[in-house]
């Protein structure tokens, strides 16, 4: 029995990752995941030039997770090169997230970082961001990963968004454009207000909402995604134990992301693999791959 996944010839020892955003960009605490049992790790986002976000509060605690406007707070692509090299010598898979505000951003920035990763996943789907969310677009969707595609020569992963009418189209015109995986879902927007002052608690006013009470809606979306593209499928959203990762992966998913569940637990990622290996023993599974998509 064996928990080893690979997608796009990369090979993860398990099928849990850690998701972008959640532990920023740093190889100190990016290695440190990858010592907690993570099959992968993906960066923080990067942007050409360094950013520092929005002023703060920039995230507050909702009833089962987090909201946040943190707003793609980064050093910049130069700045990464070290990060990265070091990031690597921890030895698992290290997917670089990229977020330009424009095609030839995206270019710039996955040029300078593709030597140091394993694939480059383009966060299309930021909800903190000035002119929208890119991944509401098909037509742009499709547009982004061509362009990029053709410039870059590691994997190309499509992070998509919840906030849109039609996933599982969003993330076909990605496909179409050449993506090599399809990575979903990122935060739903949403916002909580200080009923003291009446004012919103976030600086931003509206943020990015993740963590337990997104994990339906996020297993809706890859079950609707897994149904109709023929690339791999990679499900966050709310992922906190091992029954969310097993369901995740009978609804399609080939691998799992976690983010927000580190906050209450750094050993989720350990404890996830653990569980899906009982799992497997007592159903009798080999591989994973065995109970992948196999929900009725
Ligand atoms: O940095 C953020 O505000 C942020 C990003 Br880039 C994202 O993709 N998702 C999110 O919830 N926050």
């Amino acid at each position: 029995m064996s928990l080893d996944i690979e997608i796009n010839g990369i090979n993860l020892a398990n099928p849990t990752m850690l998701a972008a955003g959640v532990m920023g960009t740093t190889a100190s605490s990016l290695k440190r995941i990858g010592r907690r049992g993570a099959g992968a790790v993906v960066t923080k986002s990067i942007t050409e030039d360094a950013k520092k976000g929005h002023p703060g509060p920039v995230i507050t605690k909702t009833k089962c997770g987090w909201i946040n406007s943190m707003g793609l707070p980064n050093p910049g692509a130069k700045n990464m090169k070290d990060e990265l090299i070091s990031i690597a010598e921890g030895k698992i898979p290290v997917i670089g997230s990229v977020a330009g505000s424009n095609i030839d951003e995206y270019i710039k920035i996955c040029d300078q970082i593709e030597k140091y990763v394993d694939a480059i996943e383009l966060n299309l789907s930021c909800p903190n961001v000035e002119g929208g969310i890119i991944s509401k677009n098909p037509h742009l969707v499709k547009k982004y990963t061509s362009s990029i595609k053709e410039k870059v020569d590691v994997p190309v992963w499509v992070k998509v968004s919840p906030e849109t009418g039609d996933i599982s189209k969003i993330a076909t015109m990605a496909e179409k454009g050449g993506a090599n995986s399809i990575v979903a879902i990122n935060t739903y927007k949403g916002m909580r207000i200080d009923v003291e002052s009446g004012t919103p608690i976030l600086s931003n006013k509206i943020g990015g909402v993740s963590g337990k009470h997104i994990f339906p809606m996020a297993l809706r979306c890859i079950y609707k995604i897994s149904s109709e593209v023929n690339i791999p499928v990679i499900g966050v959203g709310g992922i906190s134990n091992w029954r969310d990762a097993v369901e995740m992966i009978m609804a399609g998913a080939h691998a799992v992301q976690i983010g927000s569940a580190i906050g209450d637990n750094i050993d989720v990622f350990r404890e996830i693999s653990e569980g899906i290996s009982k799992f497997m023993d007592r159903k009798n599974f080999s591989s994973v791959s065995e109970f992948r998509g196999t929900v009725l």
